[in-house]
């Protein structure tokens, strides 16, 4: 790491292999109730970036003791947004090291006087390493930047008269071996060509390294004694719905709890008491994908109510969590949702626009939710890293089926096969399953992309990786995403679907569309042959500069990349009738790379421009989709809204807006 580790690599505790989360605490979105409060720090916060030789004058200085503009100039940073494309500094848009965040804030006087109640400072996604102090106090460090990490801030903020605090975050952007995703720090040392310790950091990943707090930061109270942590998985069994639940609470052993179970009118359908158990759900509405009912992405409401004895009396916790009935299950030909067959059409998708680079935005997010839901996508894959949990959220309200997907991109180089890496990816899949465990959208894990799964230790690897996260949660299956040949692939044994990504016409044979039908059957035919599993088509694509035409076709026209679709299709559309259950385009939207002789401002292969316009390959997927949905569905309600040859468009496809 540029600037090295203030303190260690955190390592999150012993590995309990198949027994659960060996992570301390639970990861509950936090969500205001009678007994919790919530205060955004989204805005402008202060930023430096520590430009000196070694990164570390920020830690020589300890810049977090006092107010930042006290150690020199501060820039203003909006959060969240990664910081790269703020300014017109090429330095600070490739910056490597630490760069350091500051916010001041007032609290509520209940929350610092109140004894009873616990503060939780809560960071959304600090890319990459994280190490934070309240009031120049260190409170906590987090690995990795795509999961969110908590402190109890509880003590700070109640010992003093202060009702104000100051959060530090310091953030550093280096990717090593060990890191997920991988990469590695070059050093220039031939000093006729660079200057003296010139480095650059070598990825292997096709997306810009964009950095910072790229996620909501908030502060929020519980109880002192709280509903920690909440695991829901359901069942169908003849028309009844089965919610298991187990709760974790925090602060006593001498509680009651009770849960409920709501419908959408607030009805209570099922109720219980204690920290686990079975709820039964009569005639239940179950959670169906987008355009695989009349009233896809049912969602029940889970209201859990704590009532605890502690020294200082009685004390009252509510959480309420959306809960989606259905089931998922895996054969050797067919991905099955609620025992119907489940036909994956949608996209790959990247955290990546303008300015923001991979801030979370909500009109974005709106915008592309809506772009989805048009295109008629049923699904997606959050490739090539969790996605923020607001959208997780939202693909739960509209019914869009996830595969979730770890940062485990780019490991080619040997050294991230050892056991630190693997130890450390253990780790992700942990935080990623506590995250995401109780989305009903999440339908698959995917523990990598493309990672070299030829080299010899890539075996042992991927199986234990493979089979720690089914311990995590048996209930999901669990894949991880190949460009291998299917012979070579150490790692394909272990997954349950298979995940393979091809670029026929585009990286070789350039320019000849003619030879895909032939390359493709011959992929699908020879995964299909050795593994006997379904197969996803989850990346294909070609690059097109949006505008650019040419007929007959050429590579970057818009005519050829709606042509090389278009000859994958027609494989498909033979293969679906077998064994391939999904098909997923490259790229939903044109993206930020790194600069290459072979990206054009960015990797181009999206079906909207990166500003989310249609390009021509828009309106033939919206065509195709929506035709699929018509043909995969088991409803009749499809066949009236949806029509073979041009799609109705009924408000049933739009977003409501809130
Ligand atoms: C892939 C990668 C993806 C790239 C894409 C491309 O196989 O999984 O990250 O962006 O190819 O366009 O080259």
């Amino acid at each position: 790491m540029v600037g090295g580790s203030a303190g260690t690599w955190a390592v999150l505790g012993p590995l309990l292999w198949g027994c659960g989360l060996a992570l301390q605490g639970g990861m509950l979105y936090p969500r205001e109730s009678a007994s919790r409060e919530r205060k955004e720090l989204n805005g402008l916060w202060s930023f430096r970036a520590d430009f000196s030789d070694n990164r570390r004058q920020g830690f020589e200085q300890q810049w977090y003791r006092a107010p930042l503009r006290e150690s020199g100039p501060t820039l203003d940073m909006p959060v969240p947004s990664s910081f790269n494309d703020m300014g017109q500094d090429e330095q600070l848009r490739r910056f490597i090291g630490w760069v350091w965040y500051e916010r001041e804030t007032t609290l509520p006087q209940r929350w610092t006087q109140d004894l009873g109640t616990r503060v939780v400072l809560r960071i959304g996604s600090a890319h990459y390493y994280a190490i934070v102090w309240v009031n120049g106090v260190h409170v906590a460090e987090h690995e990795g930047g795509h999961l969110p990490f908590e402190a109890d801030i509880s003590k700070l903020v109640q010992s003093g008269p202060l009702s104000s605090c100051r959060i530090t975050i310091a953030i550093n952007n280096t990717l090593t071996p060990h890191t997920l995703p991988p990469g590695n720090i070059i050093y220039k040392t031939d000093t006729s060509k660079y200057p003296k310790g010139y480095f650059v950091q070598n990825t292997n990943f096709d997306f810009f390294n964009y950095a910072g707090l790229h996620r909501p930061v908030l502060l929020y109270t519980t109880p002192t004694t709280y509903i920690d942590d909440i695991t829901i998985t359901t069942n169908v069994d003849q028309g009844t719905g089965l919610v298991y639940y187990q709760i974790f609470i925090q602060g006593s052993d001498h509680f009651q709890l009770e849960v409920y179970l709501l419908d959408k009118d607030g009805k209570v359908v099922a109720q219980g008491t204690g920290g686990q158990g079975q709820l039964r759900v009569p005639s239940a509405h179950l959670w169906w994908p987008y355009m695989m009912h009349e009233h896809p992405a049912y969602l029940y409401s889970l209201e859990v109510r704590l009532t605890a004895q502690t020294a200082a009396g009685p004390v009252s916790d509510f959480y309420t969590l959306p809960v989606g009935i259905r089931t998922v299950a895996v054969t050797k030909n067919q991905f099955l949702i609620n025992g119907k067959p489940f036909y994956f059409h949608g996209v790959n998708k990247h955290e990546d626009a303008d300015i923001r680079g991979k801030g979370f935005d909500w009109p974005l997010l709106v915008k592309d939710f809506n772009l989805l839901l048009w295109l008629g996508a049923n699904a997606f894959r959050t490739s090539h890293y969790p996605y923020a949990e607001e959208v997780m959220q939202l693909c739960d309200q509209y019914g869009i089926v996830v595969i979730d997907e770890s940062p485990g991109v780019g490991i080619v180089l040997v050294q991230s096969y050892g056991n630190v890496s693997l130890q450390h990816h253990l780790e992700v899949m942990e935080e990623l399953v506590r995250r995401d465990k109780n989305h009903p959208a999440v339908v698959m894990w995917s523990v990598a992309n493309e990672p070299t799964s030829f080299l010899q230790p890539a075996g042992y690897y991927f199986k234990t990786l493979i089979a720690h996260t089914k311990a995590l949660d048996p209930t999901r299956p669990v894949t991880f995403v190949t460009n291998a040949n299917c012979e070579a692939d150490l790692g394909a044994p272990y997954v349950d679907v298979i995940c393979v990504n091809s670029y026929y016409s585009w990286y070789h044979d350039y320019g000849h569309l003619e030879v895909i039908p032939l390359q493709l059957a011959t992929q699908f035919e020879d995964w299909y042959k050795t593994y006997q599993k379904p197969i996803i088509q989850s990346e294909y694509g070609a690059d097109s500069i949006a505008a650019f035409h040419h007929d007959p076709p050429l590579m970057f026209s818009e005519e050829y990349q709606k042509s090389l679709l278009e000859q994958y299709h027609l494989v498909l559309d033979e293969k679906r009738k077998e064994y391939v259950v999904g098909e997923l385009i490259w790229n939903f939207a044109d993206f930020m790379t790194d600069q290459s002789p072979q990206r054009v401002l960015g990797n181009k292969k999206g079906i909207f421009t990166r500003q989310r316009q249609p390009k021509s390959t828009a309106f033939l997927l919206r065509e195709r989709y929506w035709k699929l949905a018509n043909e995969t569905r088991y409803q009749p309600w499809a066949a009236k809204s949806l029509c073979e040859k041009e799609p109705v468009y009924s408000v049933k496809q739009e977003l409501p807006l809130h």
